[in-house]
Parts: C-alpha cells; structure tokens; sequence
C-alpha cells in the first residue's frame, strides 16, 4: 500500500500547486535577453511614460511618474524596515503587470546581475548601459554631482564622493530626453535623469559579497546584510547597486525615475528568492523587522498588509513569501 498511497499525495500536491502557478514567467538576466526581447522592454517603459497618471499623487503626470510618486511617499517606512524586501518584490510585481497589461509587452521582468561586470572590472561596460539595447550610460560631466539622499539617511562613512564622474544628465538611451516630474528626493519638479558612476561602493555588489550575504541567517541577519546596516560601515548589496550608478539612482526617494532601479532590485530579489529556497520549509516564511524607521516597536508579519498608495491594492506580506505562491508566479534563471 506504500506506494499508491505515496503517488495519491504527490499527485495531490501538484494538483493543488498547478491550480495556483503552473507556468511561472521566467526572470532572466539582462544580457541573456536577445536584442528583441530588450527592445520590447525598454518599448513598454517609453510607453507608460506616455500614459497619463491615475491621479493619486500630485505632480504625477505620468504612469511611470506614479510608480515614482509610491515609492517616494512611502519612502521612510519601506527602507532599513522588515517591509524592505517584501515591499520591493511587490512593486515590481505590480510594474511588471502594468507594463503587461496598459503596454502590451510581453515579457517578464529582467535582473540585473552586476557582480559580473564589476568582478571583470568592467562596471562601465555592463550592457545595461549600452545606448541601443540598454539603458543608457553615464551622466555628463559636469563639476555638481547631485549626490541624493542616500547619503542624507545614512552617515556613509566610506562613500568617496571625488570617485564619482559624471552627474549630468545621462546622454544616450531611449531616456535620455525624457522629463522626470517625481523628484529628486523628496522635490517634485520637472528635471532629467541623471548618473554619476562611483567605483567608492562597488565592493557591496562583488560575487563575494553577494556569497557572505546569502551564507546569513536567520532572515534578520539576512535583510540586514543585503540591505546595508546604519549601524555599521561599508557596503552591502543594496546600498552599493545604487551608489555605483549614482545620481538619481542613489536617491532613497525618488530613485525609481532610472528604469535600471528595476533590473537592481530583482537581482536583490533573486538573491533573496535563492536564500529562502536553500531550505524552504523553514525560510520560506521568515520574516521580521521593524514596520518603520521611526517605529521600533511594530514588527513586520506575515499578515502586515504592505501599502501601495492606490497604485494597486495592499496586500499583506504572506502573499509575497513565495514567488510561485499564485499570486506572485516567476523564477529566476
Ligand atoms: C511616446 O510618445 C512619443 C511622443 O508623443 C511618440 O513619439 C512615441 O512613439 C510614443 N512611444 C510609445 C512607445 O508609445
Ligand atoms: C551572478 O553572476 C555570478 C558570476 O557569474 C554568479 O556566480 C551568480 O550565480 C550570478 N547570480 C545570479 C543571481 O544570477
Ligand atoms: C534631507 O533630509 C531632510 C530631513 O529628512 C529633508 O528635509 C531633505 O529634503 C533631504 N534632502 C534632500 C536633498 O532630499
Ligand atoms: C531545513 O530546516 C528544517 C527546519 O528547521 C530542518 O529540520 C532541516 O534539517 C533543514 N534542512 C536542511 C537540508 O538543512
Ligand atoms: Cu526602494
């Protein structure tokens, strides 16, 4: 009887799995994408940069300019937080089916895996800034490098602001003449995207950073190295992505206006994906930290429902944990 009964409860298992997510999208690299598939991409964010806002914010014009306008309003709560993680990971869930839905694209959201370029020391080669099939390069040259607010939050006491170049406006890419109306930081106001690349925080986004940061543990530990502590010096994963890229990407508020703020943030995801599937039964659902900055007493659950200011709903953080629980359905690969 042993073995019938084994397959009724397989079969059982994936019945109940195949109802909920039977064909998640795939997460692939940026580079692995044929030049079709990265066109298509770069397409459908030129085209909700086309479409008028829902309204919920002001100084949105835009449907991009809304996905700006969330994240800066809330800011404050979903960074150095236990919403960090999940929070992100559903942002750009609720990116990805804009872009499918309001564009017509067809695709799956990309990462962004910058431990490659910058292990071959070639950071300012990655293809992601490539003017035709990326996102564009550097910012010009220019003498003011709009350091953002990253560096308003935190003390940052080994970013090396004479490292930077750059800081103008970026030059080539389908962004490059685009009016941004959400930022910088906390301003709202017409401006362009700018970068200033800094070599000072590419020590947080090495392969062996990224190899320290998943042998963490339990989640606590985890979020804290991915993330980067206040408390303590040097970079984490988080923090030196942003920082690397600089200008309006090293903003904590307004840092959606640079298209590769996606790309950054599902590499994150991917690593934390590749984290909590190193022992699902008890990773899966770890979560903790503090609802908010200001707030150390509120811990984040499962049930905390993660806000998102009427760009969708909220939702609570259980149905995040498992990127092919249904309501979320992607791997990486
Ligand atoms: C976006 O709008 C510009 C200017 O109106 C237009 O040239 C372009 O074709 C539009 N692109 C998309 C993808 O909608
Ligand atoms: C990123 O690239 C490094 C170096 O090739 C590789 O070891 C690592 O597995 C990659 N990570 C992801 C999430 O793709
Ligand atoms: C720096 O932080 C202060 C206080 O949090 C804030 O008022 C200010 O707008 C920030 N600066 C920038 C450039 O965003
Ligand atoms: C996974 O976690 C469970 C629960 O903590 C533990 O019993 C099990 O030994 C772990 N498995 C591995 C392969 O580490
Ligand atoms: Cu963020």
């Amino acid at each position: 009887m042993r073995f019938p009964s084994l397959l009724v409860t397989l079969s059982a298992v994936t019945l109940a799995y195949s109802q909920h997510c039977t064909q998640p999208r795939q997460r692939q690299e940026w580079r692995t994408l044929n030049d079709d598939q990265k066109h298509a991409y770069l397409d459908a964010v030129v085209c909700l940069q086309n479409l008028t806002s829902n309204g919920y914010h002001d100084g949105a014009k835009s449907r991009f300019d809304d996905f700006v306008a969330t994240h800066q309003a809330l800011s404050d709560e979903i960074h150095k937080t236990g919403q960090f993680l999940a929070w992100h990971r559903y942002f750009m869930k609720v990116w990805e089916d804009a872009l499918r839905s309001e564009c017509g694209w067809q695709g799956s959201l990309s990462y962004w895996n910058w431990s490659i370029d910058v292990d071959a020391g070639e950071f300012d080669k990655s293809p992601v800034f490539d003017p035709d099939t990326g996102f564009g390069g550097n910012g010009a040259d220019q003498a003011h490098k709009n350091a953002g607010p990253f560096n308003n939050l935190t003390s940052l006491p080994d970013w090396d602001p004479q490292a930077q170049t750059g800081g103008g406006c970026v030059k080539g890419g389908p962004f490059a003449h685009y009016t941004l109306n959400i930022g910088p930081g906390t301003l709202k106001r017409e401006h362009c995207l700018t970068r200033a690349f800094n070599p000072s925080t590419f020590s947080g986004i090495t392969g062996q950073h990224v190899h320290d940061t998943l042998a963490q543990y339990p989640f606590e530990s985890f979020r804290l190295k991915l993330e980067g502590d206040r408390h303590t010096s040097g970079w984490d994963t988080h923090d030196g992505g942003h920082l690397a890229v600089g200008g309006e990407m090293s903003n904590v508020y307004s840092s959606p206006n640079d298209v590769l703020f996606y790309a950054h943030h599902a590499m994150l995801d991917s690593v934390w994906a590749q984290w909590q599937s190193a022992n699902s039964t008890d990773r899966m659902y770890q979560i903790s930290g503090p609802s908010s900055v200001n707030d150390d007493t509120k811990q984040v659950t499962l049930d905390f429902m993660l806000p998102m200011t009427g760009l969708s709903d909220d939702v609570p953080v259980r149905n995040v944990m498992d990127t092919k629980g249904g309501f979320l359905c992607y791997i990486y690969v």
